[in-house]
């Protein structure tokens, strides 16, 4: 069978874009952690108290076993609600041991929000009526910035927590 030059280099261009796509997926996922949620979970955001994780005694870090830590966070204009320390002046900084296992749980009650730890996989989209969460191991001793990167209005660039992984 004859193929055409031109048909040729075309066959090589598109199976080697398909592989290079491929690896690339490949890598995102199995290597870097990247998955979808598997399922939404919804929430009232008009009565997001009424959630037992969203309670304020429950926001915030909290241990619940041997390296095992959730952590629960109200995004709102213009405010990460991290909960309050013993003096009552809000968290905003959080420090989790290095290989920790760590659930994320965002919720807000106004508008769209994000939820992301500048330098990690840690990076969620939260929306009114959702809760948005992430399971994820924090191997890389450092401080982190969490910002909000979707526009939430005139105090967006306000909206800022640290998070510290220390050994
Ligand atoms: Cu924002």
């Amino acid at each position: 069978m004859h193929i055409h030059k031109y048909e040729k280099i075309w066959l090589i261009f598109g199976i080697s874009a398909l592989v290079i796509f491929l690896v690339i997926l490949g890598f995102g996922a199995f290597w870097q952690g990247t998955h979808p949620q598997s399922h939404g979970v919804t929430i009232d955001p008009e009565n997001i108290e009424a959630h037992e994780a969203f309670q304020e005694d429950n926001l915030g870090l909290t241990k619940v076993g041997d390296d095992k830590y959730i952590v629960n966070i109200i995004a709102s204009a213009f405010n990460y609600n991290l909960g309050t320390d013993e003096d009552g002046t809000p968290v905003k900084h959080i420090r989790i041991p290095k290989g920790a296992t760590v659930l994320f749980q965002v919720t807000t009650p106004d508008v769209v929000h994000g939820f992301n730890v500048a330098g990690t996989n840690v990076n969620m989209m939260v929306e009114p009526g959702y809760i948005s969460s992430l399971e994820t191991e924090l191997n890389k001793p450092g401080e982190y910035t969490i910002v909000c990167n979707e526009y939430c209005g005139v105090g967006h660039h306000m909206m800022y927590a640290t998070l510290e992984v220390y050994e």
